[in-house]
């Protein structure tokens, strides 16, 4: 309930946001936060039946992570975007009981901490999308009460973090590994992730720098998230063999002793559906001379994701691909033979989850092209088709490959009505609905208000950091930096899409996407016909990726 209280406003549901406000602030304010049941609510009596038994007093652990996204982000948002401060109060309450998460020796916060107050789980590592994630949220918690040391906490647990003394270098330089130790600041492996366990840290580089209105004092973000996607473009950066679509690929760990030889990535490595959210980070840090790369990189990936929704028999994308040449592949899908195209389902669940329409979303603002809005009412009318239950809610499929989801899991994620159907309903409203100028939102899809940084004046703790203390080599731009992205882009911004030098398959490149196309009434939704945004797609396409909004960086607010 929480998750969705943002989206409830947004969509004026009214009533119901004041009903769900209500339950969220007189359980988050007042519940002990000492047993499982502390978030669930205990349902009112049916005529007739006895009362349910009250939730017994049991000591857990919650995530440091989740619970900062979804409920202190949820809570956040709805009190910026209602006004009603009594949410602001909740979630500083709420996000007080995490703060000995952050007692460890280097400041880098343990995941798991026990709201009670009886003190965080010491796990030997702390994951990179979890302490990389916070900022958002506790830099308006800041900047709401008025009280440093959420921001504080968070920006020296990054200072410690890039302070580590086995940081990545050379083309790598601006990735962090998955693992850290909070007891000894080293990181804990050489993997890097644009997927699970590293993905929404890269997110919150580029959002922390828009949060704090893009100001001087907020550079360091913005510089640690340009290095990132140099690093991106130069290491994780690959192709697909016939249709040549970019994707993202993961850095398996490597011996990096002298002389070592690198370790070529794995045939038919995978990209999850979590890595389309990058498109959306691309986009937000589109200004100056790097727009036009940062444009072609997030039009190419999206492309990608899309794929993932077109070449499905379902509509709805696999959890995780590989692109791989399908000739070459052993491809266990029961359509295979009237289905074309690289892309090939390794996890074939659905999990409602909302990347791709998030990336849909960034470039539709960005670039007003009708495809974008296309290709999302494809992926929202498969939804509806295939994951509404009869009697209310959403549920995953487990299989994807086949035309009807291959059956339910029966788990409505609350991301579902926090992110999925917010992006949806986005992608259709105004813009001024919620401009991109003045909020930004959190990753569960929580809009937080664009706000001076709230410590020193407006500088994050970052700034009082030599260059070459924020980044392995400087801030300035790597010499290899240049020709990474034109490696990276060198096929061409959407030639993919267009088949322009590459073999197009039959029947148009939308294939699959039966669900879809069945939800519209397209040619029985037998995957022959050419998807909806594929027929449409000749709308106000902007290939250069020239920004319609007009947001500059460095701007200074
Ligand atoms: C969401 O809970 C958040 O976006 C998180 O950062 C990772 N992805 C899920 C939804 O897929």
């Amino acid at each position: 309930m929480c998750d969705a209280l943002s989206t409830l406003w947004l969509m004026n549901l009214t009533d119901e946001f004041g009903a769900a406000r209500d339950w969220v602030v007189a359980h988050i304010t007042h519940a002990s936060f000492a047993t499982p049941r502390a978030f669930e609510a205990v349902p009112a009596p049916l005529p007739g039946h006895a009362p349910s038994p009250p939730p017994q007093r049991i000591e857990v652990h919650v995530g440091v992570f989740e619970t900062t996204i979804r409920y202190v982000g949820g809570l956040l948002s709805a009190a910026q975007l209602s006004g009603d401060a009594s949410l602001v109060d909740a979630a500083a309450a709420l996000a007080s009981r995490l703060l000995p998460a952050f007692n460890t020796t280097t400041g880098i916060p343990f995941g798991w901490v026990q709201l009670s107050g009886g003190g965080a789980r010491a796990a030997e590592s702390a994951v990179l999308s979890e302490y990389g994630s916070l900022t958002l949220e506790f830099l308006t918690l800041s900047t709401l009460t008025g009280d440093p040391r959420f921001a504080e906490v968070v920006e020296n647990a990054l200072a410690a973090a890039l302070a580590a003394p086995n940081r990545l270098v050379g083309k790598r330089r601006g990735l962090l590994p998955t693992l850290v130790s909070p007891s000894t600041g080293r990181f804990a492996n050489s993997v890097v992730s644009v997927g699970a366990a590293g993905d929404s840290a890269y997110e919150y580089l580029v959002k922390a720098w828009a949060l704090c209105g893009r100001g001087a004092g907020a550079q360091p973000y913005v510089h640690l998230f340009d290095a990132a996607a140099d690093s991106i473009a130069a290491v994780l950066t690959r192709r697909s063999p016939t249709q040549r679509l970019l994707h993202i690929g993961e850095a398996p760990p490597r011996h990096e002793g002298p002389g070592a030889a690198p370790v070529p990535p794995p045939p038919g490595e995978p990209m999850q559906h979590l890595t389309c959210y990058f498109v959306g980070a691309l986009v937000l840090a589109a200004e100056g001379p790097r727009a036009e790369r940062y444009m072609g990189y997030a039009s190419a990936l999206a492309e990608t994701c899309w794929q993932m929704y077109a070449q499905s028999m379902s509509g709805l994308a696999p959890d995780s691909v590989v692109l791989v040449n399908r000739s070459d592949y052993p491809d266990p899908d029961p359509g295979g033979p009237r289905r074309f195209g690289d892309v090939v389902s390794a996890d074939a669940r659905w999990q409602l989850r909302p990347e791709a329409l998030e990336a849909l979303f960034y470039l539709w603002r960005a670039t007003g092209d009708e495809q974008h809005r296309d290709r999302a009412w494809a992926i929202f009318t498969a939804i509806v088709a295939l994951c509404s239950q009869t009697g209310g809610g959403f549920t995953g499929l487990l299989d994807t490959r086949f035309k009807t989801g291959g059956g339910v899991d029966d788990l409505q994620p609350s991301w579902l009505l926090a992110e999925t159907l917010k992006y949806a309903w986005l992608l259709f409203s105004e813009s001024s609905v919620l401009p991109l100028s003045e909020w930004v939102l959190n990753t569960e899809g929580h809009p937080l208000r664009v706000a001076p940084h709230p410590l020193n004046g407006g500088a994050t703790l970052l700034h009082g950091l030599q260059p070459r203390d924020l980044l392995p080599g400087g801030t300035a731009e790597q010499p290899w930096a240049a020709a990474a992205w034109r490696d990276a882009l060198r096929d061409g911004i959407g030639d993919a899409a267009a088949g322009a030098t590459h073999p197009r398959p039959p029947g148009g490149a939308g294939g699959g996407g039966g669900a879809a196309a069945a939800a519209r009434g397209v040619n029985g939704g037998d995957g022959d016909a050419a998807a909806p945004a594929e027929r449409a797609g000749k709308g106000r396409r902007n290939p250069k990726g020239v920004r319609r909004s007009g947001m500059r960086r460095g701007g200074g607010g």
